[in-house]
């Protein structure tokens, strides 16, 4: 039997919007909820594929948003679609990219959503159809980011006890150079050699402030310095890199292969945040991996904070990669209050598992989608 010629009866996009456990302070919003566009996928041989799509702060850290997001797959993926074969996702995936520019964070939902509905049809986990997985578990390092260092602390204290977590991100940029690091060394400090210690600046620098800000963090035990300056800045990444004592890793500065390969070209990054929305998709992102790997560049999982179905693609696409040097951050669904999945992932011994079932191997929980959801909305103008 030829798997091919089934059609796309139907792209669904729902906004659901998720409040964060406790408010996370980055350099550019405080999230309070997150807001999550949701796609699903109904082919016409009986089976749905899900995907999903976040942005941090709404248009604070990109230029896409899930509104956006959600009016782009309406207007301009889904005309598209109804003509492509839901079997052949690469197929689909390149037609998309024929008609519509950048969109990364769109086009990814829609991959995941193809991928997951291929594998259910094929039986096989997406880690599978994505060449094959290499590991079951992933590690996760959580974000210490409530604004304030004893709070932090005590949070890393109770996931260090709990077998959570024992690698934390801070997240820095907003106050006074100073202050950021005095609120580092003092969490460093605190935990010890019981824990890894990294920062992302998200950008907040400029390359002066960056140069005396990344020797002052190696000073107090900083293991890793995460987008220091502006994202377009790449001679100015390969300067800090090339003088700083501590790891240096793009984030923001990595939109896909192409930007990739220019980082890695310039010996721009010590390490690469790979973020699946970021890089245009699921199989975008393993060539982020391929060209990382070939340049000698260390890698790292990424997260934009996704819910669950958005973070269990990222693990199958992390689940490939041969080497994955600074683990990952794939915490998102544990910052929200709940997870809107039918089942709970596993979250335990420092680690996140990938599901084995086929596609992504999770389901979405309905009734609290439906709780969460997003009404009409209606501006009054007066
Ligand atoms: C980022 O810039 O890395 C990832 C973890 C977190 O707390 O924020 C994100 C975004
Ligand atoms: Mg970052």
């Amino acid at each position: 039997e030829s798997l091919a010629g089934i059609a796309i009866v139907e792209v669904e996009t729902i906004l659901v919007d998720v409040p964060t456990i406790r408010p996370h302070v980055l350099a550019m919003a405080t999230m309070n909820s997150q807001a999550i566009c949701l796609v699903r996928i109904r082919c016409a041989d009986g089976i749905t594929g899900i995907g999903e799509a976040t942005t941090i702060g709404g248009l604070a850290y990109g230029p896409e948003s899930p509104e956006g997001i959600k009016l782009a797959i309406d207007s301009y993926f889904t005309p598209i679609l109804k003509d492509c074969d839901a079997a052949r996702p690469a197929q689909a995936m390149t037609r998309l990219s024929r008609h519509i520019v950048g969109n990364n964070f769109a086009k990814c939902a829609i991959e995941t959503a193809l991928l997951d509905a291929q594998g259910k049809r094929c039986g096989l986990p997406v880690s599978e159809l994505l060449g094959g997985r290499l590991r079951d578990r992933l590690p996760v390092l959580w974000t210490l980011a409530s604004g304030r260092t004893d709070t932090d602390i005590a949070e890393a204290e109770r996931m260090i006890e709990a077998g959570r977590h024992d690698a934390f991100k801070l997240k820095i940029g907003k106050r006074a150079l100073a202050d950021d690091v005095a609120h580092v060394g003092a969490i460093k400090k605190a935990l010890g050699d019981r824990a890894s210690i990294r920062v992302d600046v998200n950008m907040a620098w400029d390359e002066t402030t960056a140069a005396r800000g990344i020797a002052m963090l190696a000073d107090v035990g900083c293991d890793l310095v995460e987008q220091p300056i502006i994202r377009h800045n790449r001679s100015g990444m390969a300067r800090l890199r090339a003088s700083a004592r501590i790891p240096i890793m793009a984030d923001e500065a990595l939109q896909g292969p192409a930007t990739a390969y220019d980082f890695a070209s310039h010996a721009a990054a010590d390490v690469f945040a790979v973020k699946v929305e970021q890089s245009g998709g699921l199989r975008a992102a393993c060539e982020v991996q391929a060209i990382a790997d070939a340049a000698g560049v260390a890698l790292y999982g990424g997260t934009m904070l996704e819910a669950g179905v958005g973070t269990i693609a990222s693990a199958h696409v992390f689940a490939t990669f041969p080497a994955l040097q600074f683990g990952t951050e794939l915490f998102g669904p544990l910052l929200l209050t709940e997870e809107i999945l039918t089942e709970p992932l596993d979250y335990s011994d420092f680690s996140l598992a990938v599901p084995a079932g086929p596609g992504l191997g999770i389901e979405l929980d309905e009734e609290r989608i439906a709780f969460h959801r997003r009404g009409a909305s209606r501006a009054t103008i007066s």
